[in-house]
C-alpha cells in the first residue's frame, strides 16, 4: 500500500471508527507513528442546576455615586449640614465655632445675649436699632433715629410725616402740616407757603407785585386808558397814570386845561380853586367834583377846604335842585322860594369868609350863609344883581360854613358863580 493508501484506508476507518464515543481505537499520524495522547471522555455529563441562586438583596454602592443634600445644605463628613448655622461647620465644613459662640450666616459670632436680641437671624440692640427699635420688626421711619428703644426725629426736623422726618416750619412738600405742597413758585417759611419777595400768589403763580396782569391779591387786571397814559399797579391797586399834561378824567386821561389854576373860571372849567389839586371840590382838570354842589345841607358831600387868602370860584346851577329853605327874614317879604344850590367850605385857618355871587342871567338870587343850616339871608332884592356877604368876626380855624344859593320867587332859579376868600 502506498502511504497515499494508507491514508484513505485511515479516512476510511475513522468515519465509522472515530464517530463511536468509546472508542479506543489508535489514531495514525499522517507520519505513520502512534497516538500518545487519547483523552478519554467522560462516561456521563452532569445535568443543568434546576435552578439559579438570587442576586444579593442589596447592591454595594459604587465609590463615585454621591448622596445630595437638601437644598441650602451641604454634605460634610459626618452628613448634610447648613453652613449657615452649623456651630460645627460654619461657613463651611470642620469650621467650628468656639464656646459662646453661634453660627450666624456662616460666620461665628458670640451668643446674642441680653439686652440684645436675634431679629430674623440678626443680633441687635433694640435699645438703638433703627430696624428693631424697641422691639424686632419695629422700624423707625425715613430720618428717624433709634434711641432708648424709641423712634425719634432729629431736633431740625421733628415732625414724622409719611416722606420722613421734616421741619413742618421750612418743608415745601410739608409746610405747616404733613403733605402740604407749596407750588407755583411759593417755598415754605414758618409753617406758611409764600411767594418770593416782591411778589404775591395767584392762582397762576406768583406774580410780580407791579404786574398789571395780576394785580394785588385779587390777582386782578389792571383797566388801561385809551390813550395818553398807562395802568399801573401800585401797592396792590390799578391806577391809571396819564401821560405829561394829560389828567384822569374817569379812566380816560385828557389833557389838562390851559387855564386851570389860575383862580379864573376860564372856558370849559366849572371850578377854580387855585391849584391842581383833586379831592378838594375842584378837579385838576377845574371840573366840579362829585357831591360838591348839592341840594340842602345834610348827606354825603364834598366839603370844599380853603386856606388863608385862598380864592375859590365855583360855576353852578340852582335849577332842577328841590326848594327846602324859603324863608329870608332879611327880606322884606320873607321869601327864598326857589331851589337851592349848597355848598360846605372848611376852614384851614382863622378868618373870615368873603362871599359873592352872581346870577347868569337875570334872575333874583339870594345868599345864605352860616354855621348852621341854612344861615342867615342877605338879598338886595333886584333882580340879575349879585349879592355879597362878609363874615363879620373871625371864625375859627377848622369851622365848616354853609354857603346857600337860593332864589326869591318860585321860578327863580338858573346858573350863576360863586366866589368866596378867607381873609385875616
Ligand atoms: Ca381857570
Ligand atoms: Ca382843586
Ligand atoms: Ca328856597
Amino acid at each position: 500500500m502506498t502511504p497515499s493508501n494508507a491514508a484513505l484506508v485511515l479516512a476510511a476507518l475513522c468515519s465509522v471508527a472515530c464517530a463511536l464515543p468509546h472508542a479506543s481505537a489508535p489514531v495514525i499520524d499522517d507520519d505513520g507513528g502512534a497516538l500518545a495522547d487519547i483523552i478519554p471522555m467522560p462516561d456521563r455529563v452532569d445535568p443543568l442546576p434546576d435552578r439559579v441562586d438570587p442576586l444579593p438583596d442589596r447592591v454595594v454602592p459604587l465609590p463615585d455615586v454621591v448622596i445630595e443634600c437638601p437644598a441650602g445644605q451641604q454634605r460634610c463628613a459626618d452628613g448634610c449640614v447648613d453652613v449657615q448655622t452649623s456651630p460645627t461647620h460654619c461657613g463651611g465644613c470642620g469650621r467650628a465655632c468656639a464656646s459662646g459662640q453661634s453660627c450666624l450666616a456662616g460666620t461665628c459670632a458670640d451668643d446674642c445675649l441680653a439686652p440684645r436680641m436675634l431679629c430674623s437671624g440678626s443680633c441687635v440692640d433694640t435699645s438703638t436699632d433703627r430696624a428693631n427699635c424697641g422691639a424686632c420688626g419695629r422700624a423707625c421711619g425715613t430720618g428717624q433715629s433709634c434711641a432708648s428703644a424709641t423712634c425719634v426725629c432729629p431736633a431740625n426736623q421733628s415732625t414724622l410725616c409719611p416722606s420722613g422726618c421734616v421741619d413742618l416750619r421750612a418743608d415745601n412738600n410739608n409746610c405747616g402740616s404733613c403733605g402740604t405742597r407749596c407750588v407755583g413758585g411759593q417755598s415754605c417759611m414758618d409753617s406758611r407757603c409764600v411767594c418770593p419777595v416782591n411778589t404775591h400768589a395767584c392762582t397762576t403763580g406768583c406774580q410780580p407785585d407791579d404786574s398789571t396782569m395780576y394785580c394785588g391779591a385779587s390777582c386782578a387786571m389792571c383797566p388801561a386808558p385809551a390813550a395818553n397814559g398807562r395802568a399801573v399797579c401800585d401797592a396792590g391797586a390799578c391806577r391809571i397814570v396819564c401821560d405829561p399834561s394829560f389828567m384822569l378824567v374817569g379812566n380816560n386821561c385828557e389833557r389838562v386845561p390851559m387855564n386851570c389854576g389860575n383862580r379864573a373860571l376860564d372856558a370849559g372849567e366849572t371850578c377854580d380853586d387855585g391849584n391842581m389839586v383833586a379831592g378838594d371840590g375842584c378837579s385838576p382838570m377845574c371840573q366840579t367834583e362829585p357831591g360838591t354842589i348839592t341840594t340842602t345841607c345834610g348827606g354825603a358831600r364834598t366839603v370844599v377846604p380853603i386856606a388863608l387868602n385862598q380864592v375859590i370860584r365855583f360855576r353852578g346851577a340852582t335849577s332842577g335842585m328841590t326848594s327846602t329853605y324859603n324863608s329870608c327874614p332879611d327880606n322884606s317879604n320873607d321869601r327864598a322860594n326857589g331851589p337851592e344850590a349848597v355848598f360846605q367850605v372848611r376852614m384851614t385857618a382863622a378868618g373870615r369868609l368873603r362871599t359873592t355871587i352872581t346870577p347868569e342871567g337875570g334872575w333874583d338870587i339870594i345868599l345864605k350863609g352860616g354855621t348852621t343850616c341854612p344861615g342867615q339871608c342877605v338879598d338886595r332884592g333886584a333882580d340879575g344883581v349879585a349879592e355879597t356877604a362878609m363874615v363879620t368876626s373871625p371864625l375859627p380855624m377848622g369851622t365848616v360854613f354853609n354857603l346857600v344859593v337860593d332864589g326869591f320867587n318860585n321860578g327863580d332859579s338858573g346858573r350863576f358863580t360863586l366866589e368866596t376868600t378867607l381873609v385875616p
